[in-house]
């Protein structure tokens, strides 16, 4: 019985830093951990402060999805400032703009330059010799052997035929672009990009005019022509030449949404609101539950901190504790019902899909059946791209009509007075998935505060019970081909669209 251990560490073409270790025995991954390696001690920078500052540090936990985390801390501190029912149209429709528009710049991101390239082969740009600049630029490029991020790489299994593969480099250079209009987006707006200036407490800061408007609108016109003939078609033709993806990484089959894009400001009960995307818990593709944030854990006990027991993040304190027996990781392990649940944009389409949402019902059943295939085969790692690339239209086409729905003239924020003593919960979903924010407001100033975020979900180690985390337990399993070039197991992670730097933001009581 031959037995090794794989480590992929970093993992490259990902945010941040992660490290995968998987013991393959006879060829199989019997065992996997994902680990968080890097400590960032995000929160802590947070207490004793103004609560309204939450709005504008926890943004900076990222660059990628800096607008889930402002829509999360205004949610959050809109609940904790008793004014979650106040927020007008105007204000929630430029939030759900910013968000959609980060989300439009994230997935084009993802799927091109950084999960492309495992199955694109950009050495059929050696001999290139058409007109096309930029395509004669990266065959230069290629020449000097100066081409990262496309090399070097794991070898094997490229199976694209020429022309497909330079028609992908040409739509990474095009994606590049729509990547810019996505940031206009949200800098007409938001004020700026990734940081944006405008979503306040009580909703945003900037009035929309008729001019912004018909900018906005006709940026995303181009980035919705792109998602329909460029992103879906090659997604579909990624699935065509490679359906044994359907066949692997395979997550632990629950799947968890907090719903996001708000339809109706009203209700402040954020787990019963209107949302473009429905709420709830997904066991097994077909049994859908109400969501009930009670049931939200996370467990430290294979983390580097110590504690006990797994606790509601309203109570979760975290005390670093690097070289702790068992711990192999900076990520907790977040758990719904002490169950093991993946989130993101699969998880989003399938619940809104179980819950009988239009348009969700319709794109994905003509997806699929274009495909030949059922659903069931959405929990692999092909799943996620489709559900990336679906999320993204849908999206898109929703924020064509949102955008003419705003009202120039009318108010876009809400007043309020600063809480002496308050608590508060913000959830949303981050184009990675559900993301919560909780504070505790003490005379005036955040006493604690807690980010629960989606990598920290799917990229989790195992918890109290012992359950690998998804990602680990869509890695069990897999066969590798080459041990050398465990490229199997590089595409299984890369579905997830990890992101370590939002991952692993913890908090330490005594500031460390
Ligand atoms: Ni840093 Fe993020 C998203 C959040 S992490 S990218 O999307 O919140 O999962
Ligand atoms: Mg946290």
């Amino acid at each position: 019985m031959a037995v090794r251990t794989v480590t992929i560490d970093p993992v490259t073409r990902i945010e941040g830093h992660q490290k995968i270790e998987a013991l393959v025995e006879d060829g199989v991954v019997r065992e996997a951990k994902s680990s968080g390696m890097l400590f960032r001690g995000f929160e802590i920078i947070l207490r004793g402060r103004d609560p309204r500052d939450a709005q504008r540090i926890t943004q900076r936990v990222c660059g990628v999805c800096p607008a889930s985390h402002a829509v999360a801390s205004a949610l959050n501190l809109d609940s904790a400032f008793g004014i979650a029912d106040k927020v007008p149209d105007n204000g929630r429709i430029i939030r759900n703009l910013i968000l959609g528009s980060n989300y439009l710049q994230s997935h084009i991101l993802h799927f091109y330059h950084l999960a492309a390239l495992d199955y694109v082969d950009v050495t059929a740009m050696a001999d290139y010799e058409g007109e096309d600049p930029e395509m004669r630029s990266v065959r230069e490029f290629l020449a000097r052997g100066a081409l990262g991020p496309f090399l070097p790489r794991y070898e094997g299994d490229y199976r694209f035929d020429k022309a497909t593969n330079r028609k992908l480099v040409r739509d990474y250079l095009t994606a590049l672009e729509m990547r810019r209009l996505a940031h206009e987006m949200v800098a007409m707006f938001g004020g700026r990009m990734p940081h944006n200036a405008t979503i306040v407490p009580g909703g945003v800061t900037e009035h929309p005019t008729v001019d912004k408007m018909a900018g906005f609108l006709w940026r995303l016109n181009r980035i919705r022509d792109f998602i329909e003939a460029v992103y879906i078609p090659d997604v579909l033709v990624l699935a065509k030449v490679y359906p044994d993806y359907f066949e692997i990484g395979a997550g632990p089959g629950n799947f968890l949404s907090y719903g996001v894009f708000d339809l109706d400001g009203r209700n402040p009960d954020y787990t019963k609101r209107d949302r473009f995307y429905a709420q709830g818990a997904l066991e097994g593709m077909r049994t859908l539950k109400d969501l009930d944030v009670a049931q939200i854990t996370e467990s430290v006990r294979h983390s580097w901190f110590e504690g006990k027991g797994p606790l509601h993040p309203s109570q979760g304190l975290t005390e670093p504790a690097p070289g702790k027996e068992g711990g192999y990781s900076w990520i907790k392990s977040p758990r719904y019902g002490g169950k093991v649940y993946e989130v993101g944009p699969l998880a989003r389409v399938l619940v809104s899909y179980v819950a009988g949402r239009e348009p969700v019902r319709r794109l994905l059943d003509d997806t699929l059946k274009e495909l030949g295939v059922g659903l069931e085969k959405m929990n692999s790692a092909l799943g996620r791209h489709i559900a990336r690339a679906l999320d993204a239209k849908l999206v898109a086409d929703a924020m064509a009509e949102w955008v003419l729905q705003l009202e120039p003239g009318e108010l876009v924020c809400a007043p309020y007075e600063l809480p002496q003593r308050a608590e508060g919960m913000g959830i949303t979903e981050a184009p990675r998935g559900a993301l919560g924010h909780w504070i505790q407001i003490e005379d005036g100033k955040i006493a604690h505060y807690q980010l629960v975020v989606p990598t920290t979900w799917n990229a989790s180690p195992k918890d109290d019970r012992e359950q690998p985390g998804p990602m680990e337990q869509a890695l069990i399993g897999t066969r590798v081909r080459d041990l050398e070039n465990p490229y199997e197991l590089g595409r299984i992670v890369r579905s997830f669209d990890p992101c370590l730097a939002c991952s692993v933001h913890v908090i330490d009581v005594r500031g460390w």
